[in-house]
């Protein structure tokens, strides 16, 4: 079994579609949640290499970028898709996801919960909308977003969705919502929990967190 180490803050964000990956495959790993006390340290030690977090060490090596390091998981796991369209299917659909989530951190962290209504009222809508239609062209919606198999797109997705519409915690604000713009979708995310006993007994024991 390989040594895996990931360095990220105390939040979802930019580290739990990586934490999630390694849990749906079983993986142990250790969690470290860096205090931002800690992290001139990791930047002075040469880990944190452009100066940020998520940095997962693996397979002696050091890797920087969240989507880099979800992209080499999935690719190691065979949660990667094999054709070049697949490819695309999928590495599109985490662009889309980066879009949002750049849109829900900078609207959290501004501090105005009023920012974070307005992304929901405006923006949420319409992105759940395009990311049921993109799960229908495979399928009918009724497997997975890429192919036959789970994949890089489908991480994306579910953290987007799981960690803030609908989670125990956020499920009876924002759960209509899915369930009136994407109804598949919510088909599809407890497809994807039923998957992966190990992904489910992480999601169900982890610190609730809101960012
Ligand atoms: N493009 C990078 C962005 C990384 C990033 O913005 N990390 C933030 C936390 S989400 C960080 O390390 N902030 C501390 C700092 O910049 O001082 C990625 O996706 O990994």
């Amino acid at each position: 079994m390989s040594d895996i180490k990931l360095h990220y803050f105390n939040y979802y964000a930019r580290g739990e579609m990586i934490r999630m990956i390694l849990h749906y495959h079983g993986d142990q790993f250790t969690d470290h949640r860096v205090t931002v006390e800690e992290l001139p340290a990791l930047r002075t030690s040469g880990l944190a290499e452009f100066g940020q977090l998520p940095v997962l060490e693996i397979d002696g090596l050091v890797l920087v970028q969240s989507r880099s390091i979800a992209r080499y998981l999935c690719q190691k796991f065979g949660y990667y898709p094999t054709s070049l369209e697949n490819c695309y299917w999928s590495e599109s659909l985490l662009d889309f996801r980066e879009d949002i989530l750049n849109e829900y951190l900078k609207a959290k962290s501004s501090g105005n919960s009023e920012q974070v209504e307005k992304l929901f009222e405006e923006k949420v809508p319409d992105w759940l909308r395009k990311a049921e239609t993109r799960l229908e062209r495979n399928n009918g919606g009724n497997g997975w977003f890429v192919a036959d198999s789970i994949s890089l797109a489908d991480f994306a997705v579910f953290q987007t969705v799981w960690d803030y519409m609908l989670c125990e915690a956020k499920v009876n604000r924002r759960g209509p919502l899915v369930a009136s713009c994407a109804p598949k979708l919510r088909l599809w995310a407890d497809r994807l929990l039923e998957s992966s006993a190990s992904l489910r007994h992480y999601l169900e024991t982890r610190q609730v967190l809101d960012f």
